[in-house]
């Protein structure tokens, strides 16, 4: 019993009907609740959409529709992220302009997610390159800008030599580029920043909040970085041929271990280093400081090598001891975390200790490890007891600490403190293809922000637009366009040449979809408070911290100014798994082993490849496409359709007209129930996998009574409508068409309410039987209604007096009379 379902033929005739009616138009009804479900911002690529993509854009749509069947009014939107470095790298490379590429790589992208029928509502689409649209990315920045969160300052940046372009820290993987794996230099320039440092707390605590996955939640805490310390001051000890004296401020998280310092370390750029050392010692530091300038932060930081440094030939006083220790610079030492300068403990740290075995410095051990086992004598980086620490010996180190700390801020040399590893966000990029900062830099008045009024500060065309190699912007060689009035003076003046790196126009994008032709203001308050904060948010875990860090700070700030009245954009995060090619590996174009969503649709239709993304495996797992699974859901649908058809009465009924009994109408109605039950959860879960496996269960079920055990046929047309109602979020087409042509409903069904279970129908109802050996009645039995031959058989051999009466003697026949009686025969 196996027909082919003609996809062909019904996907050509359903979606322009869905498109007039405007199915996935989200509704307003202010009678109903609101869900906000978005994909992460995608950048259309030239390479278009996979079916590793699906996986994000098919379950977000099933989510979709399944909440627009029970009720709610659904935005879900898509726009396109497509500034940046990755589609000024393909525009150059294809010799193209970006604003061209961006454009075509767009329409393919929507193009696909229109052939996977993904429940979008196309009338809110914009990409962040749309001058209405960045218009106001330039406007947030001035908002930052006005709160004292944007500020230029002179650094040294990570430079990719290949992109030509300052990296943010997090665009920095293992000492190189994170788009095109060049190792990164640094350079000294002068950059935009965006002070989330300021919010590193909030940023934080508020994960607490949210309903993220742990993993993602735990990137961030480490990004983020707090670390509870110390900051101790140690006095400079005056020289006779250095007048330069003062202090060197230290960050420790280990203030217990104050008495075993023996060295103290600045980081090569530490702003002291340059005025610190001897004469006799001052070229030896200088030519180690430029050793240092050339090696990357990663090898700077390893440990398991000798760690390198010179000597000063200056000294510091102990705080408490008052013992002159020697100041030394070392590039382990890290100029942007802490105060940049350590105190070198090593009996209690790894990379002090190293530094010491090779400088020959003091080992001074001032913590006993609890388990005296431990103390190999060499290392002990734990918590202990603490010794040789005068006052404080005999103290655990947790006590001890606090008390040094206490004594040290008595004395005005040391204080309480938390160190963050999270840098301030690096945002000018010098590249063409991104959103102009809207700053004038004027003679006299310095940088001065575009006024309001005069924004967007529009991209010039350029046909040159590559980065020529000077580390200039290429936006600099647009003479005329740089060329302006001063806002405030209106004197000649420039304008700011570098452009917002990528990751600002996704840091707002959310709250455009709400409201998204607004002229007047970045989104329409109303709107966004209907709509947000996102309910669902759906992407790679890749993201775990650029986007998903920067959305939030964004957010938080919008907070703060009054715009918004909530602090995190995104209650639920979902990850979806990486879906690997048949070969094993990651799908990539270079491999040769990209399946396109365009092929498997040619082949098996959308429906076929919408079920098989998601009967792969679990939402999160990480799976392998293998083109026999999608057949054996192809077969599945072939069923459905087929089964359907003959309910329908399409097909001559080949059936015995005979009435069902009580037991058989009971079970039919159960399995009914039990899987609309089953279904539902696992739609609310994301569980669209165990979904489908329910369905099949069902179906195999059904095709199983439609061929033994007929019922009356109220019950097939309802039955059938049921498994319709379950499968259309996830099979849209072959739904549709069975729901008004077979089954002869009246509109869509992707308008009809998601079928209800009732309990009652689900509890199998019991029956007691009668058990017999040999043709005597021996004992009685209670099992579920409708249950199978096997249950019945184990349980009535399971009986007492059953036992007694078989005795051991092989079975030679059961007979079964459902709902009455069970004959054993031995
Ligand atoms: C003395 C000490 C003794 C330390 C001891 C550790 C163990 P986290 O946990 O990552 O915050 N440190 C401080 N500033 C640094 C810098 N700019 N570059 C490199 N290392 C730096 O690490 C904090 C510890 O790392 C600090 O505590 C300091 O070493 C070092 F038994 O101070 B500790
Ligand atoms: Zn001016």
């Amino acid at each position: 019993m196996s027909e082919k379902y003609p996809f062909e033929r019904i996907e050509k005739k359903w979606r322009p009907y869905w498109e007039e009616i405007e199915l996935y138009r989200a509704g307003e009804d202010p009678e109903k609740p609101r869900h906000y479900i978005l994909d992460f911002f995608p950048y259309p690529s030239g390479a278009g959409l996979s079916v590793g993509h699906c996986r994000n854009y098919v379950p977000t749509c099933i989510a979709t529709r399944y909440l627009r069947m029970n009720g709610y009014n659904v935005l879900h939107p898509m726009g396109w992220d497509a500034f940046g470095l990755p589609a000024e790298n393909y525009a150059i490379q294809h010799g193209a302009h970006p604003a061209e590429t961006s454009r075509r790589h767009a329409a393919n992208y929507r193009r696909q997610l229109k052939l996977l029928e993904c429940a979008y509502d196309w009338s809110r689409e914009f990409s962040s390159t749309d001058p209405d649209y960045y218009r106001w990315t330039q406007w947030f920045f001035l908002l930052l800008h006005r709160r004292g969160l944007a500020y230029r300052a002179e650094g040294e940046q990570w430079w990719c030599p290949e992109c030509q372009t300052i990296l943010a820290n997090e665009q920095v993987e293992a000492g190189r580029c994170w788009r095109c794996g060049s190792p990164v230099t640094r350079k000294v320039l002068q950059q935009w920043y965006f002070r989330i440092t300021a919010y590193a707390d909030r940023l934080l605590h508020d994960l607490e909040t949210v309903d993220w996955p742990e993993g993602i939640k735990a990137m961030q805490r480490n990004w983020i970085g707090r670390s509870e310390g110390a900051e101790i001051t140690f006095e400079i000890i005056p020289h006779h041929e250095v007048p330069a004296a003062g202090e060197i401020t230290t960050f420790t998280t280990r203030p217990d271990t104050l008495f075993g310092v023996t060295f103290l370390a600045l980081a090569p750029e530490h702003p002291r280093v340059p005025s610190l050392p001897t004469p006799a010692q001052a070229e030896a530091v200088a030519a180690y400081v430029e050793t240092a300038r050339r090696r990357s932060e990663i090898e700077r930081q390893a440990t398991g090598h000798e760690q390198t440094g010179a000597f000063s030939g200056r000294y510091a006083r102990h705080p408490l001891t008052g013992r002159e220790i020697p100041i030394w610079v070392a590039d382990y030492v890290l100029p942007g975390y802490g105060s940049g300068a350590i105190m070198g403990v090593p009996a209690h740290d790894q990379r002090d200790y190293a530094f010491a075995q090779t400088h020959e410095l003091p080992v001074v051990a001032v913590i006993r490890p609890p388990d005296a086992e431990a103390d190999d004598g060499v290392c002990f980086t734990g918590e202990g007891q603490v010794v040789n620490s005068g006052p404080y010996s005999g103290l655990s180190s947790v006590t001890a600490g606090a008390r040094i700390c206490a004594d040290l801020e008595a004395a005005n040399s040391g204080t309480r403190k938390a160190s963050y590893k999270l840098r301030d966000w690096l945002i000018s990029r010098q590249r063409y293809w991104g959103a102009p900062i809207p700053i004038v830099h004027c003679p006299a008045c310095g940088p001065v922000p575009v006024p309001e009024e005069d924004l967007p500060v529009e991209l010039p065309q350029m046909k040159a637009y590559a980065p020529a190699g000077d580390g200039r912007s290429p936006l600099a060689r647009a003479e005329a366009w740089v060329q302006t009035a001063c806002p405030r003076c209106g004197e000649p003046a420039e304008r700011e040449t570098d452009t917002m790196d990528g990751f600002a126009c996704s840091s707002w994008y959310f709250l455009r979809f709400a409201s998204p032709h607004e002229q007047d203001r970045p989104f329409d308050p109303e709107s966004v408070r209907a709509w947000l904060p996102v309910d669902t948010y759906v992407g790679g875990a890749e993201h775990a911290v650029m986007h998903l860090l920067y959305a939030r700070f964004w957010t938080k700030v919008m907070h703060d100014a009054g715009l918004v009245d909530f602090v995190e954009p995104f209650q639920t995060l979902r990850n979806q798994g990486v879906l690997h090619a048949a070969d094993g590996r990651r799908m990539s174009k270079s491999r040769g082993n990209v399946v396109t969503p365009d092929e498997v649709v040619a082949r098996y239709g959308t429906d076929a490849l919408r079920t098989y993304i998601v009967f792969i495996g679990p939402f999160e797992a990480s799976v392998t496409w293998d083109e026999s699974g999608i057949r054996g859901v192809t077969r599945f649908l072939d069923r459905f359709w087929t089964l359907a058809q003959a309910v329908a009465g399409r097909e001559p009924a080949t059936q015995p007209a005979r009435t069902p009994d009580a037991t058989t109408a009971r079970e039919f109605l159960r399995q009914q129930h039990l899987t609309i039950r089953r279904v539902t959860e696992d739609m609310a879960a994301f569980k669209f996998n165990t979904a489908v496996a329910a369905l099949m269960e069902w179906l195999n079920y059904l095709v199983d009574v439609w061929q033994q055990e007929p019922v009356t046929p109220d019950r097939w047309q309802e039955a059938l409508e049921t498994f319709a109602l379950l499968l259309a979020p996830i099979a849209p087409f072959i739904t549709e068409e069975i729901w008004q042509e077979l089954l002869k409903n009246g509109g869509s069904i992707h308008r009809q309410s998601w079928p209800a279970y009732d309990e009652s129908a689900i509890q199998a109802e019991e029956v007691t039987l009668a058990v017999q050996v040999n043709g005597r009645v021996r004992d009685t039995i209670t099992v579920a209604a409708g249950a199978g031959e096997e249950t019945v058989e184990a349980a009535a051999l399971a009986a007492p007096n059953v036992r007694r009466h078989v005795d051991g003697r092989p079975i030679r026949q059961t007979i079964h009379v459902p709902g009455r009686l069970i004959n054993i025969v031995v």
